[in-house]
């Protein structure tokens, strides 16, 4: 198949949904957070007549890999696989329209990485400094921070299992030197304190340069409230140097010297995952990438990502000094829980994606529910009784009795019904009911195209039922009124259904087939 690309003079939409860590199986919250969201929009743009790609994979690298091979004993590479394919068979699934779901640990990956990386060590955009980190002697490498255990050093609290990163029982940040009694969660000796040296980029060098791209007119305005929030509130506390070197083995190496035997953060290389994804999926991905003038950048994701996308990434690529596509406009959701608590996948609570699927209950059905309680301004829950009750209140009694009985009256033989052929649309003059109809859906569609442009995928959604309600009751109405007008008011009424029946693609995933 033909790759997409840019064409000059027509809209040219990039979609991305953040890159799912590949240890787990996804949750229904992932799924509503980044890929179905994402897909949501895409298709949108595509029944639009613009020219999209939307780019998704699996996030392969970093110490979360690490610690899963260690688990399931096996290598990393054989975790990724494993998970990978999981993955990718769930939002099969689910229906998401990707042009590719990739994945990062490519040579592709270490290709476009490493250049960038070249570029900001020339452009003098990197320092070093030297840290204390925990060292396992008989494991003989440095811990990342979760892979050690010890007690909170917070006063009142002294938890004996606070991991290195946080401590779960007062939720307070921690470094991992300062634990007491640390102890490797690997081998359970204790590990000792050794310096290392890693690799800085300069975000407080670079923040003029980001803040005149956030407040350029096509960025100011696009991006959701929840975006520009969590970004103002790292701008206001000041940007520091962000650390984007590892003492590990499963990453992109880093091409110095110095540093050879390092890998990159994952958070430095997992938004140029988007970008090698891509370069998989064409060589000519830098007219997708390298096109600002002619590109709209797209990205979808959970509100913990925020920074590393409208900070860190950003921030990357103009470090560069080269024409990169940043992002225009950024969709974040908040938390969809899980009946009266969290999804956890530690604590296997909640629904995964292969059991969305074990139930039987189709996936249009899941898209549906999922979109109509996208938690776009707020947390959502998701409990079972509801997502029954809008499956009968809403799908089946709105849209699924609308589009019968239209569909139905349209294939009755002629004399009852249409024959299976829709009539051209009579002079609508004298027939007031349906001029009212066509006023009040001609503004509900103008309604819905804005709200979609805008991202308001929930709203759009509710716009499109709002459309099939007024089909319901105008058939409602129609049923009393004279035979002969009910003939004349049905042509109309079935080109409407027509159209709602596109919306209903929309969301239910039979676009494009
Ligand atoms: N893998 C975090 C997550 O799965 C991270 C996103 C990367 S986006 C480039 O939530
Ligand atoms: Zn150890």
């Amino acid at each position: 198949m033909e790759a997409i690309l840019p064409v000059e003079g027509r809209r040219n939409v990039l979609v991305t949904s953040a890159l799912p860590y590949v240890n787990n199986v996804p949750h229904l919250g992932n799924i509503i957070g980044c890929v179905l969201s994402a897909d949501a929009f895409a298709r949108y743009c595509r029944l639009r007549g613009h020219n999209v790609l939307y780019v998704c994979g699996t996030d392969e690298y970093g110490t979360a890999t690490e610690t899963k091979a260690m688990e399931e004993g096996c290598s990393p590479r054989e975790i990724c696989d494993k998970y990978h394919a999981i993955h990718k068979e769930v939002y099969e699934w689910f229906d998401i329209s990707f042009d590719i779901f990739g994945r990062t640990s490519s040579p592709q990956q270490t290709e476009v990485c490493q250049s960038i990386f070249l570029k900001l060590l020339e452009n003098n955009w990197l320092s070093e400094d030297t840290m204390q980190q925990l060292y396992c002697n008989s494991c003989e490498r440095f811990l990342a921070d979760r892979l050690v255990e010890g007690y909170c050093p917070t006063e009142g609290c002294n938890y004996d299992s606070a991991r290195g990163d946080q401590c779960e029982k007062c939720g307070k940040l921690l470094n991992s030197t300062d634990l007491i009694d640390p102890k490797c969660k690997v081998c359970g000796s204790t590990p000792c304190v050794r310096d290392t040296d890693h690799l800085f980029l300069e975000l407080p060098l670079l923040k003029e340069k980001l803040e005149k791209y956030i407040d350029e007119p096509y960025v100011a305005g696009s991006w959701s409230q929840n975006a520009v929030h969590a970004t103002n509130a790292w701008l206001k506390e000041g940007l520091k140097p962000r650390c984007i070197t590892r003492d590990l083995k499963w990453g992109v190496p880093v091409p110095h010297e110095k540093y050879k035997d390092k890998v990159f953060y994952v958070w430095f290389d997992a938004p140029i995952g988007y970008i090698s994804i891509t370069a998989c999926y064409t060589p000519e991905w830098e007219k997708w990438w390298k096109n600002p003038e002619n590109v709209e950048l797209y990205q979808f994701m959970g509100k913990d990502n925020v920074p590393f996308h409208t900070v860190m990434f950003p921030s990357t690529l103009l470090g560069t000094g080269e024409n990169w596509t940043l992002m225009k406009t950024i969709s974040v959701t908040e938390y969809l829980n899980y009946e009266s608590g969290k999804f956890s996948k530690t604590k296997g609570i909640g629904v995964f994606g292969n059991d969305a699927k074990a139930t039987n209950i189709p996936p249009e059905v899941w898209r549906y529910y999922l979109l109509t309680n996208r938690p776009e301004a707020s947390d959502t829950l998701f409990t079972w009784t509801d997502l029954q009750a809008k499956c009968n209140n809403e799908l089946l009694n709105n849209l699924g009795n609308f589009i019968n009985r239209v569909l139905s009256f349209i294939a009755k033989p002629e004399g009852t019904g249409y024959g299976s052929v829709i009539p051209v649309s009579p002079d609508l003059d004298s027939h007031t009911l349906t001029l009212s109809l066509a006023e009040t859906v001609g503004k509900l569609i103008e309604q819905y195209i804005d709200a979609m442009d805008k991202v308001r995928l929930k709203q759009g959604l509710k716009i499109a039922m709002a459309i099939s309600s007024e089909g319901n009751a105008y058939l409602q109405v129609s049923i009393y009124s004279s035979f002969y007008s009910l003939m004349f008011l049905l042509c109309t009424i079935s080109i409407y259904a027509l159209r709602i029946s596109e919306f209903s693609k929309l969301f239910n995933g039979y676009a494009g087939e």
